[in-house]
């Protein structure tokens, strides 16, 4: 970490092409709130209740099937369509809109109700990854879709509707405007410097170490020196690939293990199930080559204190640019120095 850092600056994401204000002198503010909280692990294999456990009832009539590892299908309440008119002609180019076509689908990654990816065996999360890289080329290859976005929502605070382990697929027409973004900078950066972005940023992140929260011979995780959320997480790809399917066979055995790593790092550091919202980043699928593209995941967990005290996006966060109090510095620190393993040895642990 550069000397004079404990005062109030800015850092730049190379990826959004925004600032972030670092004020880590504010941690020193005192706070009296709340520290600990139960650690809110369902224990329940199986809930007659929950949609998305085999053999239930869905919305609209659909059944849930008794399935034994991973289960994918298409959500009842999708945000996009297939097929989708085009909007009607508005009387203004200030009000503009144009058709979004896609397709919205859940994958359940176990179909035991209780388990998390933290908890979950490597073997059952490899799972997981292929059914990701099978969904993505097969989405991928639709003429009229050009992104696919995997996401996971954990926690009722992030949103979650549902404890049970899931993710959703949406995949659009267009390019969202994040992987947008991204695509952009990273093209721009190619052309001004002959090499990849994420490939730079890997060698800095791994020479400083700071920085660094966890690692395998083919993923990193780091506190990105932009982060914005306290804990926010980036785990990139050691060599450089696009997209899920470039993943040798090794490199989805080690994202399975890495994604075990990080968000046992994550549920240890306050001792609960961590919420955060995570997903990948990966090349678009339209007709160009993306050579700029460079794999990778993004976690942006909320919590900043304690199980319960979290970040809002507020005040001159909302008005002004992103800030954070505690240094990414200081965010890997913590992360770095909880143990690798679960604290939670509850009955609806596989291990038992
Ligand atoms: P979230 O927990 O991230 O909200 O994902 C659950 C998704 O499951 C959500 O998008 C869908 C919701 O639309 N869903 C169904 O497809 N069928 C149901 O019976 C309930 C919920
Ligand atoms: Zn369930």
């Amino acid at each position: 970490m550069p000397s004079g850092s404990e005062s109030p600056h800015r850092r730049y994401n190379p990826l959004q092409r925004q600032w972030v204000l670092v004020s880590p002198h504010r941690t020193q503010r005192p706070w009296q709130g709340e520290v600990n909280a139960s650690p809110g692990f369902s224990e329940l294999k199986y809930d007659p209740k929950c949609y998305l456990c085999p053999g239930n009832q869905r919305a609209g009539g659909h059944t849930t099937p008794k399935y034994e590892s991973v289960y994918i299908f298409d959500n009842d309440y999708p945000a996009l369509l297939p097929e989708s008119g085009a909007p009607e002609r508005s009387s203004s180019p200030l009000l503009k809109a144009e058709r979004e076509r896609g397709r919205c689908k859940v994958l359940c990654f176990h179909p035991n109700h209780s388990l998390t990816l933290p908890r979950m065996e490597p073997a059952d999360i490899r799972r997981v990854v292929d059914a990701w890289t099978s969904e993505y080329e097969m989405l991928s290859r639709q003429p009229d879709l050009r992104y696919v976005q995997i996401f996971e929502n954990r926690g009722a605070m992030m949103g979650a509707s549902n404890p049970h382990p899931h993710c959703q697929i949406w995949a659009t027409e267009h390019v969202p405007d994040e992987p947008a973004q991204e695509t952009e900078s990273q093209k721009a950066y190619l052309n001004e410097n002959k090499r990849c972005l994420l490939c730079d940023y890997l060698k800095v992140e791994t020479k400083e170490e700071t920085r660094v929260v966890c690692e395998n011979d083919d993923f990193l995780v780091v506190v990105p020196w932009w982060a914005v959320w306290p804990f926010e997480t980036l785990v990139i790809s050691k060599r450089h690939l696009g997209a899920m399917p470039d993943l040798k066979d090794g490199e989805r055995t080690s994202l399975a293990d890495i994604l075990k790593q990080i968000t046992i790092r994550y549920d240890n550091l306050f001792q609960t199930n961590f919420p955060y919202t995570m997903g990948f980043h990966q090349r678009p699928a339209d007709d160009e080559a993306h050579e700029e593209w460079h794999f990778h995941a993004h976690f942006y967990p909320p919590l900043l204190r304690s199980a319960t005290v979290r970040k809002f996006m507020v005040g001159f966060e909302l008005l002004g640019m992103p800030q954070r109090d505690i240094t990414p510095e200081n965010a890997a620190e913590r992360l770095r120095e909880v143990p690798a393993e679960h604290f939670y040895r509850g009955p609806g642990s596989e291990s038992e």
